[in-house]
């Protein structure tokens, strides 16, 4: 039951009819956030949000009908908060480990304009080990739009901190074929799907044709996803963000993939806003960082 997991504080930052703690998946705590506007769910389980969804439109974020909910595995969907490494790491989970901890809830905000704002902390732990001393905060804005920023800290007196981070959105389509991401032309990136390819983005509007596994480098612009399918566009608004991936796992990835169902490739597309690989953070001692993204939508014919 929720009422054992739910600590007096947690309890107390509910705010009636707008903020409840409630047993997610797998009995995972989550929490509720409902505005005039929209609805959203966050897990404190990797401080995952994995529901967006304004009035009379559908969910704005893609979460699997099979993915994991359990304290070992990520969640597959919504928006996993990739830190301190992306991608594998030898003898390491992929993807770091934040997205596998459990953040402790600090703060609740309610806001004049109607937004709710979420403050999560990732708690100290032996998973940190090796690197220097750094604080990890979290804010999550819902409203009209959802905003996100990852705030990281350097609490060494005298080390360098460097990390990679990344919000690895998953956003719903109505259908990949009809789907395009503008907003990364001329922009250098490297093609996992072919070894790491380095290459340059030749389209105003990139399609999805197939598996797509892209980290497009120093590029701070916004990018688009047009789905002519739901006759909807996002808008991925980033600050402090020097990286985008985009990815599609297609069809045998999708199959290879237990917490992903053989064909829900169809129905997402990844966005990702970070700093990884070659654009990775490195911040002086006492130094500290934020990446800021905004998420919203609007109609699209
Ligand atoms: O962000 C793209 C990517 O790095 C892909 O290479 C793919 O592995 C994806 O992330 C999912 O990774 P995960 O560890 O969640 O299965």
């Amino acid at each position: 039951m929720i009422a054992d997991k739910t600590s007096a504080l947690e309890r107390r930052l509910e705010i009636p009819g707008r903020v409840s703690f409630m047993d997610g998946s797998g009995e995972l705590p989550m929490l509720e956030i409902k505005t005039e506007w929209s609805t959203a769910e966050i897990y404190l389980h990797g401080a995952h949000v994995t529901r967006f969804q304004k009035r009379d439109e559908p969910p704005l974020l893609f979460l699997s009908q099979v993915s994991r909910f359990d304290k070992e595995h990520p969640i597959r969907g919504g928006i996993p908060v990739i830190f301190p490494w992306f991608g594998a790491r030898a003898g390491k989970p992929a993807h770091g480990f934040a997205r596998t901890t459990a953040w402790e809830l600090k703060e609740i905000t309610s806001s004049a304009n109607g937004s709710i704002s979420l403050r999560l902390r990732l708690p100290d732990g032996p998973a940190a080990a090796g690197f220097p001393p750094f604080t990890a905060d979290y804010i999550v804005t819902v409203s009209e739009t959802l905003e996100l920023q990852l705030l990281i800290a350097n609490a060494s007196p005298d080390k360098e901190f460097t990390f990679e981070e990344c919000l690895h959105t998953y956003f719903t389509v109505g259908d990949i074929g009809a789907a395009s991401i503008v907003g990364l032309k001329g922009v250098g990136y490297e093609d996992k799907v072919e070894n790491f390819a380095k290459k340059v983005e030749t389209n105003e509007a990139i399609n999805i044709p197939s598996e797509v596994d892209r980290v497009y480098f120093d590029t701070t612009g916004p990018v688009e996803i047009q789905d002519r399918s739901l006759q909807r566009k996002i808008r991925v608004e980033k600050e402090g963000s020097a990286s985008t991936v985009v990815w599609n796992p297609w069809i045998a990835k999708a199959q290879q993939m237990s917490d992903f169902g053989n064909e829900e490739y169809q129905k997402m597309v990844c966005v990702e806003s970070g700093n990884v690989g070659k654009n990775k953070v490195t911040l002086p001692p006492g130094k500290s960082s934020a990446l800021t993204v905004k998420l919203s939508s609007a109609p699209f014919k």
